[in-house]
């Protein structure tokens, strides 16, 4: 399995209950290297933008409003099969389905306010990654 980087994000209801140490901890743990980070804040258009993929659904204003209400720490994570792995450590998107262990089953409020956005292939990885950070900003 090759290195790869993934996009993360450490959505605003985890960081309002100050569990961005407690998340970093599950990556580190698991293998994967924060190789950029930064504490931003989004405006919903902002958010809107990031998750375009999504305008269709049903959930999606929610999303960006919910994308908007506090700080997110954006991240790039790498290592071998990055992308897949830092998926399997979120768990999945609704908390009452994820596995014992995973980012969501412990943390995670609802199916909205998650905790934690993971990319999901190679080519939305890089897409996410190139969104919020400049290559002089990765330092693997
Ligand atoms: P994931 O974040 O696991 O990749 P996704 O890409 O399908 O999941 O959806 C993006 C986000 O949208 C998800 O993290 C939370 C929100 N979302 C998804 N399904 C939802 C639903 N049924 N109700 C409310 N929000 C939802
Ligand atoms: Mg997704």
């Amino acid at each position: 399995m090759a290195i790869e980087r993934t996009l993360s994000i450490i959505k605003p209801d985890a960081t309002k209950r100050n569990l961005t140490g407690k998340i970093n901890a599950k990556f580190e743990d698991a293998g994967l290297r924060i190789i950029a980070q930064k504490r931003i804040q989004l405006t919903k258009d902002q958010a809107g933008k990031f998750y375009e993929v999504h305008a269709a659904r049903p959930f999606y204003d929610e999303l960006c409003e919910f994308m908007a209400s506090g700080p997110v720490v954006v991240q790039v994570l790498e290592g071998e099969g990055a992308i897949g792995k830092n998926r399997e450590v979120m768990g999945a998107t609704n908390p009452a389905d994820a596995a014992a262990g995973t980012i969501r089953a412990e943390f995670a409020e609802s199916v909205g306010e998650n905790s934690v956005h993971g990319s999901d292939a190679p080519e939305t990885a890089a897409e996410e990654i190139a969104f919020y950070f400049s290559g002089l900003e990765l330092v693997g």
